[in-house]
């Protein structure tokens, strides 16, 4: 029984492991990082969702994806890449990136122009992007040799000043952000 709950536990935090949201596995709906719980009627699992007022926020820091990958990820789970609304959602998803080591990294939301060039809106919901937190002299569309542009929404902490907004390449691999829908 150990020795089972023990190798399901490392299964469950490989990279390849593709999370059960999809197949009737329950969440929890805290903002720690929780173990693996076993029951008598089997096993419950409890996945290390970030809960802001209604949304919850799972961070992909297992592996690294372009845009389309990350957001295949996500719906793969029964999650989508992340819409972040409200400063609050900001502040929190960057101040938990930041205590688990990670605030240098880069991550993917669901923000993209790709439908019309400059005009933003969340993938994930299909909602336009209302706040903002922009770094200086972003969205800028930089244009690169091999003439692809930037349309994909990431956070960075492109200069010391914690995890910003910044347009960047969709093809760009790194960690992304997925929410429970
Ligand atoms: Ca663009
Ligand atoms: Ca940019």
């Amino acid at each position: 029984m150990w020795v089972q709950l023990i190798l399901l536990c490392f299964t469950l935090l490989s990279p390849a492991f593709f999370l059960p949201g999809a197949h009737g596995v329950s969440y929890t709906k805290d903002n720690k990082i929780s173990d693996c719980e076993g029951s008598s009627g089997g096993f419950q699992w409890k996945m290390p969702f970030i809960k802001v007022n209604d949304k919850n926020y799972y961070i992909g820091h297992f592996f690294k994806a372009n845009w389309y990958k990350s957001s295949q990820y996500c719906r793969y789970h029964g999650l989508q890449l992340a819409s972040i609304e409200t400063k609050e959602e900001n502040t929190i998803l960057e101040r938990y990136i930041s205590e688990i080591g990670l605030g240098n990294e880069h991550f993917w939301t669901s923000g993209t122009d790709q439908a019309e060039e400059g005009v933003f809106y969340w993938f994930g919901t299909g909602k336009p992007v209302g706040y903002t937190n922009w770094n200086a002299g972003e969205p800028n569309n930089f244009r690169y040799e091999n003439g692809e542009e930037e349309h994909c929404l990431e956070l960075w902490n492109r200069d010391g000043k914690g995890l910003k907004w910044n347009d960047t390449p969709c093809s760009f691999e790194t960690y992304f952000i997925c929410e429970l829908i």
